[in-house]
């Protein structure tokens, strides 16, 4: 009966279809599914609605680094751990410029900047305004992850010319508080329903192997499928063990585990970009080969993610060729 159902909602994966709502059962069977079975669902449902052998590509860069407030158990950047992160204050505009015209040389279509905040001051987001308008000047596509927004600071980041905002559910909201006490998981919606009410497109995922439960997942995955909308975009993040951190010495995940979370992700948000987020560095090939497979369609592009490091260009860019995957 589980699997009628599951199929059902695959098959109504198509194009055109409205999206069914998941429940944590069905999303249970998908993970518990036959991985073979599973990879072959997932990328039915990423042919139905992408081209299959092209993988979007995002830089990342850290505007404002560490000293943060919250007291998020994977970060390296909050104040709270003791980590080999420098603070580093809001960087220049010229600075960020010049970094986003290097990741666009190198083939990013996307430039996202981070900072380490709970949430903006108005007049440190003036100028992280002068920032997105500057990159998008450029020709690349903008996102930016502040932390939570305020009234209004929505509005003026879509006016600047705000692509995509990203902000994670990062985990299952029953898990929430094992990993975060200062803020919860129904303000990190708040802020996506701002985000959405401003027309900016959503980006919206989260991190896996950080002590959760297979069911555990499977919720992220249905709260964020479930959105009133879908995220248009879908970071999948695996762990980063930070020395310092709460969860420095947590044990790996299974990465057959990290590739049924994309393949969930893939058949329950059919028309979302999946990203293959942090983590990628410590995969190989073959393993980011499996999660394309799953309908993973985009990657965090360049040496750094925000913090730590990500594979260098030329490592990418030798997969993209073996693979026959085009860039976009
Ligand atoms: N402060 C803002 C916020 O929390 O939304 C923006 C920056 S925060 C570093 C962006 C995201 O990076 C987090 O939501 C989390 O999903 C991811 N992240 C941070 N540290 C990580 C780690 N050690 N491993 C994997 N993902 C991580
Ligand atoms: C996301 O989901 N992953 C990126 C981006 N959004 C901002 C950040 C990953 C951070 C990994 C740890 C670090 O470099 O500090
Ligand atoms: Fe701060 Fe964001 Fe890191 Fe949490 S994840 S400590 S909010 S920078």
């Amino acid at each position: 009966m589980q699997q009628v159902s599951t199929l059902a909602k695959v098959a109504s994966a198509a194009p055109s279809a409205s999206l069914p709502h998941w429940g944590i059962e069905e999303v249970m069977g998908l993970y518990e599914m036959p991985l073979m079975d599973l990879l072959w669902q997932a990328q039915g449902v990423h042919r139905a609605n992408f081209d299959a052998n092209a993988v979007q590509r995002s830089s990342l860069l850290s505007v404002k680094t560490g000293g943060c407030s919250e007291d998020c158990s994977y970060c390296s950047q909050s104040a709270r751990y003791d980590t080999d992160t420098e603070r580093e204050r809001l960087m220049p505009l010229d600075e960020v410029i010049a970094a986003a015209k290097v990741a666009k040389d190198k083939g990013a279509s996307r430039f996202c900047m981070g900072a380490a905040w709970k949430g903006p001051k108005d007049s440190d987001l003036d100028r992280v305004l002068d920032m997105v308008r500057e990159v998008k000047a450029l020709g690349m596509q903008t996102c930016v992850t502040l932390g939570m927004l305020k009234d209004g600071q929505a509005e003026k980041l879509k006016d600047a010319g705000l692509d995509y905002y990203n902000h994670n559910l990062d985990t299952d909201k029953d898990f929430y508080g094992q990993v975060i006490k200062t803020h919860t998981h129904d303000d990190r919606l708040d802020t996506l329903d701002q985000v959405r009410g401003a027309g900016i497109n959503v980006c919206s995922g989260g991190i896996i192997g950080m002590g959760e439960s297979r069911k555990n997942r499977a919720a992220l995955i249905v709260q964020l499928a479930n959105l009133p909308q879908p995220p248009e975009s879908v970071p999948i993040n695996n762990l980063v063990p930070i020395p310092g951190t709460p969860m420095a010495e947590n044990p790996r995940l299974d990465p057959f585990e990290f590739v049924r979370t994309i393949a969930a992700a893939r058949i329950t948000m059919p028309r979302s970009w999946v990203r293959l987020s942090a983590g990628r560095q410590e995969m190989s090939d073959e393993l980011q080969a499996m999660c394309f497979l799953a309908g993973a369609n985009s990657i965090f592009y360049g040496e750094r993610l925000l913090t730590t490091g990500n594979p260098d260009v030329e490592r990418d860019e030798a997969l993209f060729a073996r693979l026959g995957l085009k860039a976009i």
